[in-house]
């Protein structure tokens, strides 16, 4: 994968091509990390990775992808983040007998889609509760936020158009409720205390490769930017019925966080080490970020990575594979998801997004590897904007983006695999 800055608008990249040539190539913002990936001359296992690492004043992180003979290390005493290869650590490392190839990691940018920074978000209005449309109780869900969850019943509140839904209630009046199936959110973490998803969540599935622990929690920060997994968990696996938020798309299924997207840079490993985690106890993963949507980068996922995707779907689910769902990206007529290897690849399933009236949001890239439209938030109207859980107990009706719809589909899959 070429990673260059490049106009990826599909007319203007054309014209400028035609016009200029081939656009010039310039150096990724890419930085060098203090975390290597360090291949053995064979499997001699983690003991031996652990006491490599020690002797050269490294800390072992772990295996690659569960392989025994390559490991993660980090470098507690260099900078996370430098402009040059720290070439005295990387021979150090390569004068060891046992050690075959070292990489030092670069570090890249992966933007979660659909979040608005806060001055945006300052200038939002509350949703105003008068201006919607209360909905007739029948045999729906009782949960007090069922009703905004237009994408599961649309009845025409907010200017939707009626029936222009997943049409899961007719799943679930058949009894698929996406039992038996877990889904990893892929992404800054997961509230896993949340009264809505606690008994949905799935602790031996879920891990947190931002701090290298069990414990995918989100980290605080005053503007709830880590609130993102949250919103994305919630719309899959939300219980049903218990006076908490809306209801999730699978609210049988459980969710699993893997909380990668919050530290300085991504790097490869980062990337694989989430794609590859667990995957015969995870069925599909879904990712809602990826390369700047700013219609000029190129990107997509590194060589690692790139294994651990197409180890997943050949091998994933004790050989029936895992489903990677992926966000088509927010970059609207200025961007293109060819651009976005992760969103174009064969590999995975991407996800472009609809609004209540059945328009294309404003946000959607178009490309050829979309494979479906789900639903998210209309337009430039924030009162139709995705209800589901938020951090700390809290229940948001504005999640939104490509976002937004990526598990959506995640939850359409895992009743799918139910059934
Ligand atoms: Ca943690
Ligand atoms: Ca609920
Ligand atoms: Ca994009």
């Amino acid at each position: 994968m070429v990673r260059r800055r490049a106009a990826c608008a599909p007319l203007a990249g054309l014209l400028l091509t035609m016009l200029l040539g081939p656009p010039a190539v310039q150096p990724a913002k890419e930085v060098f990390t203090n975390t290597f990936y360090v291949q053995l001359k064979g499997p001699h296992g983690a003991d031996k990775a652990h006491e490599i690492a020690k002797r050269s004043g490294f800390e072992n992180l772990g295996s690659v992808l569960g392989s025994p003979h390559e490991f993660h290390f980090v470098h507690r005493g260099l900078s996370a983040a430098r402009t040059k290869r720290s070439v005295p650590h990387l021979r150090q490392l390569k004068a060891h007998p046992l050690v075959r190839r070292v990489v030092q990691q670069t570090g890249f940018s992966r933007q979660k889609r659909g979040f608005r920074p806060l001055r945006q978000r300052r200038g939002y209005k509350p949703l105003r509760v008068e201006n919607l449309v209360e909905l007739e109780p029948h045999k729906d869900p009782t949960d007090p936020f069922f009703k905004y969850q237009w994408y599961l019943k649309n009845t025409g509140q907010n200017g939707g158009k009626p029936k222009l839904d997943l049409n899961v209630e007719a799943a679930w009046a058949q009894g698929i409720t996406g039992r038996n199936v877990t889904t990893a959110i892929m992404d800054d973490g997961v509230d896993y205390m949340h009264p809505d998803l606690r008994e949905r969540f799935n602790a031996e599935a879920s891990y947190d490769f931002s701090s290298n622990d069990p414990f995918p929690y989100p980290r605080y920060t005053d503007d709830w930017f880590n609130s993102h997994g949250t919103r994305c968990a919630g719309e899959v696996s939300a219980a049903r019925d218990n006076g908490v938020c809306g209801v999730g798309i699978a609210y049988n299924s459980r969710v699993a966080g893997i909380r990668m997207l919050d530290q300085p840079y991504m790097t490869d490993l980062i990337e694989a080490n989430s794609m590859g985690h667990e995957p015969n106890l995870i069925d599909i993963y879904s990712a809602s970020w990826g390369p700047t949507d700013d219609g000029e980068t190129v990107d997509g996922p590194r060589n690692a990575t790139m294994r651990a995707i197409v180890r997943g779907v050949n091998e994933g689910r004790h050989g029936l594979g895992n489903i990677y769902v992926w966000a088509s990206g927010d970059g609207g007529e200025d961007d293109d998801c060819n651009c976005d290897g992760y969103a174009a690849s064969m590999w995975t399933i991407s996800i472009n997004s609809a609004i209540n009236d059945g328009e294309n949001a404003h946000y959607d890239e178009s490309c050829s590897s979309t494979i479906a439209s789900t639903f998210s938030n209309g337009a430039k109207d924030p009162t139709t904007g995705v209800a589901t859980t938020d951090l700390y107990g809290q229940c948001t009706k504005t999640h939104s983006g490509t976002s937004a719809a990526a598990p959506e589909a995640a939850g359409v899959f895992a009743l799918a695999l139910e059934a």
